[in-house]
């Protein structure tokens, strides 16, 4: 008996997967299909797989081409397989073409021509297509929209940039649409992805929402909470997303890191203490003709170090204290903030820094044992929970989810598909955030110059 072995992650089963099916059956009498489970789709770099493994073993069991269905799990699994099934032939589609040559060596290989004209990515792009304008200044926008062309589902519209006549038209002009005005921005696209300097956040954000558009915004959403609460109820009033932009916000260790502590891990939290720095040419930012619109510390690191402070112990503080090192006082440019934050029951503490370096870990403290993330703690893809007894002590490691951005249009597109947005930030984290902000900018709570 003549045995094939073929793999494919077969998302929304269309006619090029059933012919291939097909045509790998026909090249002997018994055929096996792997079938690609989540994590290992991940860790090659499909992030937008829109059914469950289940459905898609279901779909590919329904064709009655298959006698027998296996997942595919790792890298290298190929080899094993073949010997274990004692496989044949290996068949798969020529868009592989000599990927796959080294099983030479334990069975035949045989590439078969791709059926043109069909895809998933068409399939799925056509259920839903999101079309995304960018605005923002040259720097912001540029990653995010070369990003974007990545992320199945997603269109780029074009771009708007904030800071007029510098080089931003000029990288944009053979790549994206450059709008010359904001509104013909908006038209065409069903959501927003806003990067400006939060000062000016809020009419690009309100015109957006006016039209019935989407909208994502690098946090903080304003530099008011009476402007970001005005700017929630117009979405909830017009039915559309507005979604605060922190990567961090929908990274996998971090989420899990997060579940983990709620779940009792480490007992009662009694003490979160993050801390963000990065460091930048200070000197340099404060000739630049452009100041205003570069990002002070605190905005710049601010909502990051305070996400897990408010989704682990809320943001009901009894009290704060605000203290900061400034470049420009007058103009609220920070060089380094500390907060400190007093709860019925806990304490919290951020520093954030531009420039100021420190060592950017997370560190989470219970009654049991605390959680440890090293530096860079915000794009970590792993972390421990450690105990008095270091025999206890466990360490998670996460599948890189490869960069940010793209995960988080993508976390951005399925939250528009759900219409909620609640599952990443919810509306009082994003209010705690600005809440702070504010009273940074207002020195409401006489906030300490060192
Ligand atoms: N296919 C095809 N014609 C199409 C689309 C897909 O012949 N129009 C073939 C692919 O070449 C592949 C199979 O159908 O052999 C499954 O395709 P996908 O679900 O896209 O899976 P893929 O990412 O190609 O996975 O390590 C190899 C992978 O497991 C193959």
């Amino acid at each position: 008996m003549k045995k094939v072995i073929t793999y494919g992650t077969y998302d929304l089963l269309h006619y090029g997967h059933i012919r291939l099916l097909e045509r790998a059956k026909a090249l002997g009498d018994y055929l096996i299909v792997g079938v690609t489970a989540e994590d290992f789709d991940k860790a090659r770099g499909k992030i937008n797989v829109q059914q469950s493994l289940m459905e898609r073993i279901d779909a590919v069991k329904q064709t009655g081409i298959a006698d027998e269905v296996i997942v595919e799990e790792y890298e290298g699994q190929k080899i094993d397989d073949i010997r274990r099934y004692d496989v044949d032939i290996f068949a798969i589609g020529s868009d592989w073409d000599g990927v796959f040559d080294y099983l030479n060596e334990y069975c035949e290989v045989v590439y078969l021509p791709r059926t043109e004209g069909i895809s998933s990515t068409e399939l799925r792009s056509e259920k839903s297509v999101l079309k995304m304008g960018f605005v923002g200044s040259y720097s912001g926008i540029r990653r995010y929209a070369d990003e974007a062309k990545y992320v199945n589902g997603l269109e780029v519209t074009g771009i708007y940039c904030t800071r007029k006549g510098r080089e931003a038209n000029e990288y944009f002009k053979d790549k994206t649409y450059v709008a010359n005005d904001y509104e013909s921005l908006v038209d065409i696209s069903d959501a927003l992805y806003v990067v400006s300097h939060p000062s000016i956040h809020y009419e690009y954000i309100k015109t957006a929402l006016q039209a019935g558009k989407h909208v994502l915004c690098e946090a903080p959403i304003t530099l008011s909470t009476k402007q970001t609460r005005e700017l929630i109820a117009l979405a909830h009033e017009k039915g559309v997303i507005l979604m605060d932009s922190i990567k961090t916000a929908f990274a996998t260790a971090y989420n899990r890191l997060v579940l983990l502590v709620k779940g009792g891990k480490i007992g009662k939290v009694i003490s979160v203490d993050s801390v963000c720095t990065s460091q930048a040419e200070l000197n340099a930012i404060s000739n630049d003709p452009d100041f205003d619109t570069i990002w002070n510390s605190i905005c710049a690191w601010g909502p990051t170090a305070m996400l897990p402070i408010f989704q682990i112990l809320g943001t009901d503080y009894v009290q704060k204290q605000i203290i900061s090192n400034y470049l420009d006082r007058e103009k609220k440019f920070d060089k380094f903030t500390k907060v400190a934050f007093i709860y019925p029951h806990a304490v919290a503490s951020l520093k954030v820094g531009k420039g100021v370096k420190s060592e950017g870990e997370l560190i989470i403290s219970g009654t049991k044992g605390y959680v440890y993330v090293p530096a860079p703690w915000w794009k970590t893809n792993y972390f421990e929970i450690r105990y008095e007894n270091q025999a206890e002590n466990q360490r998670y490691f996460y599948q890189s989810d490869g960069d940010g951005i793209r995960f988080e249009l993508l976390s951005f597109l399925r939250a528009v598909q759900q219409g909620k947005s609640d599952s990443y930030i919810s509306e009082s984290v994003t209010m705690g955030i600005n809440k702070l902000i504010e009273d940074f900018y207002t020195d409401t709570d006489s906030n300490i110059e060192i």
